[in-house]
């Protein structure tokens, strides 16, 4: 099978462009990744080419030796990826170290994986094991309202989940676990890496104060609903913030005790504390 007919790259390429609808790829901004399967690789074998150069990750992820993955480009832009994927985009194998990755497939004019390859990589490593091996997809964005939240809010854990929680009935369903901040960092390295999948190993959302949102999840759907819900989330906040005057009534935490007896989902304590 053609690499572009297969359905996981179909998939890839209607998130990007869902992405960059929304508003949150200015220029080279965001990236996402998809961890294949080993049954879609057997079906696009015949076009990976395996004589290109291994090239340092910059980090290790010995959890994920030998597995391949689809990624968006560094440099490239979310808005031209349905109109030329094979530019924008690259298959990735990782060598038996986790260290090292080569391309197999696209790039075609040059380039090389997203600068934020060690924290997808790593976050992958973290969700994989954290989920049975279900989570595949990582995905970063540059969310304008949720990046506004960060210069008014603490950047603190428990106040991001709950103020997000209150805004839309559906978050704490949706994000019950809920959501990490990690405070301004340089992107693209190790570092910024390390404390993004330190806070995945609880969450599947992560927001970098002043940049923008990671959020991982099992397929495309789940994932870009994920990053949708909690940047609508925010834009309710943001208006709500905007409106000037005190909130006159939320969703009380015995309210949302309530909600997760009756959709079955645990909101940890540490995000109901009185106010
Ligand atoms: O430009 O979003 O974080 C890609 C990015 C870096
Ligand atoms: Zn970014």
């Amino acid at each position: 099978m053609k690499v572009l007919d297969a359905k996981f790259v179909q998939g890839f390429i209607r998130m990007c462009n869902d992405g960059w609808l929304q508003g949150w790829h200015e220029r080279n901004g965001g990236n996402l990744s998809y961890r294949i399967k080993e049954e879609e690789i057997a079906e696009i074998k015949d076009e990976l080419k395996e004589d290109a150069d291994w090239q340092e990750i910059g980090t290790t992820v010995p959890k994920l030796a030998g597995e391949y993955f689809l990624v968006t480009g560094s440099g490239k832009y979310f808005r031209n990826v349905i109109l030329d994927p094979e530019d924008s985009l690259s298959i990735i194998e990782l060598d038996e170290s986790g260290s090292k990755y080569r391309i197999l497939w696209g790039m075609v004019n040059g380039g090389r994986p997203t600068s934020e390859l060690p924290s997808h990589l790593m976050n992958h490593e973290v969700k994989m094991i954290a989920s049975g091996g279900k989570h595949r997809v990582i995905y970063h964005a540059h969310t304008t309202n949720t990046i506004a939240l960060t210069f008014v809010l603490p950047l603190e854990d428990e106040v991001f989940t709950r103020e997000l929680w209150e805004m839309a009935t559906e978050c704490p369903v949706v994000f019950p676990s809920g959501i990490g901040v990690v405070g301004w960092m340089v992107p693209g390295g190790r570092d910024i890496a390390v404390a993004t999948s330190e806070l995945m190993k609880q969450y599947d959302v992560a927001i970098w104060a002043h940049h923008g949102m990671f959020c991982s999840g099992e397929d495309f759907d789940l994932t870009f609903g994920l990053m949708h819900t909690v940047e609508k989330s925010a834009e309710i906040l943001v208006k709500v913030l905007s409106m000037g005057s005190k909130k006159l009534q939320t969703i009380t935490p015995d309210e949302f005790r309530a909600l997760a007896k009756d959709f079955k989902v645990d909101l940890p304590e540490k995000f109901l504390y009185e106010k």
